[in-house]
């Protein structure tokens, strides 16, 4: 019961997304080093960010600052100048920037074409449908857990409308995990095709975008949330397995 009221809860917060999260740019425009953001999985101004971060297919290192948390909130604090979050850092360019809308801003003008969404929308349309994210989903993953700190970031691929994606950057945040998060955004039509249906009946199909093509060449297939553990050399799909052995290698 609990389980598929989690999934109901996570899949009413997708549609709630309006699309958004889900597809990527056909031409993304990517930095040398991946941006790092620091980060809370059920900050509604956190997830307007990711929300972007999919659609400009960009990677990026997450340091989960949950609200209690003791190991990237300090750090946040020296390199920012403040406990607030989103907090991006661009090691490319050397910004540090606050404030989503600014943000998104910055993302859309140095990896975007350039055209900045008004900030009426950010703040009346993007900014209200990620708080009812967070409301359906409980604020999971805004409290720190007691837990082990990985010595190597983990790696996810991943789009943040997703569903089963959702449980594990939950679980990361909670016990403040850093990872380094792979965006699969969707790109043309074969991409929206179920993973299973598409394995099938179009196995010779090549993604287009760089992460994607990874994946299936690692998987054979692109299927997220999918992990990779540097720590322990593991790697695995299936959200369920993942948040599983995130608690069994690193909660406290
Ligand atoms: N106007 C800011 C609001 C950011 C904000 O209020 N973030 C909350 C988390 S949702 C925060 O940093 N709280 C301080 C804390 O958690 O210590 C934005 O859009 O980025």
């Amino acid at each position: 019961m609990t389980s598929i009221l989690n999934f109901a809860s996570s899949f009413v917060g997708t549609l709630l997304a309006e699309g958004r999260g889900v597809a990527a740019v056909k031409n993304p425009t990517h930095p040398v080093l991946p941006l790092e953001l620091y980060d809370m999985e059920s900050c509604p101004f956190c997830r307007i960010v990711r929300e972007v971060l999919t659609q400009l297919d960009l990677n990026v290192i997450i340091y989960p600052c949950p609200s209690n948390g003791t190991r990237y909130r300090p750090i946040a604090e020296q390199v920012g100048g403040k406990q607030q979050f989103p907090l991006l850092v661009d090691p490319n360019t050397n910004k540090r920037i606050y404030e989503s809308h600014d943000i998104i801003a910055y993302l859309y003008q140095k990896y975007g074409d350039g055209q900045i969404e008004s900030k009426l929308y950010t703040r009346l349309i993007r900014t209200p449908s990620s708080i009812a994210i967070s409301a359906v989903r409980l604020f999971k993953g805004s409290k720190a857990r007691k837990s082990i700190p990985p010595k190597q970031p983990l790696i996810l691929y991943s789009f943040e409308s997703s569903p089963f994606a959702r449980f594990v950057r939950e679980v990361l945040s909670e016990h403040e995990i850093p990872y380094l998060l792979l965006n699969v955004g969707r790109t043309q039509w074969q991409d929206y095709v179920p993973p299973l249906v598409r394995q099938h009946l179009l196995a010779d199909f090549k993604p287009s975008h760089k992460n994607r093509l990874g994946l299936t060449e690692r998987s054979g297939n692109v299927t997220v949330p999918y992990l990779i553990d540097p720590n322990t050399r593991i790697e695995m799909g299936e959200s369920a397995d993942i948040v599983e052995y995130l608690i069994e290698n690193y909660a406290g």
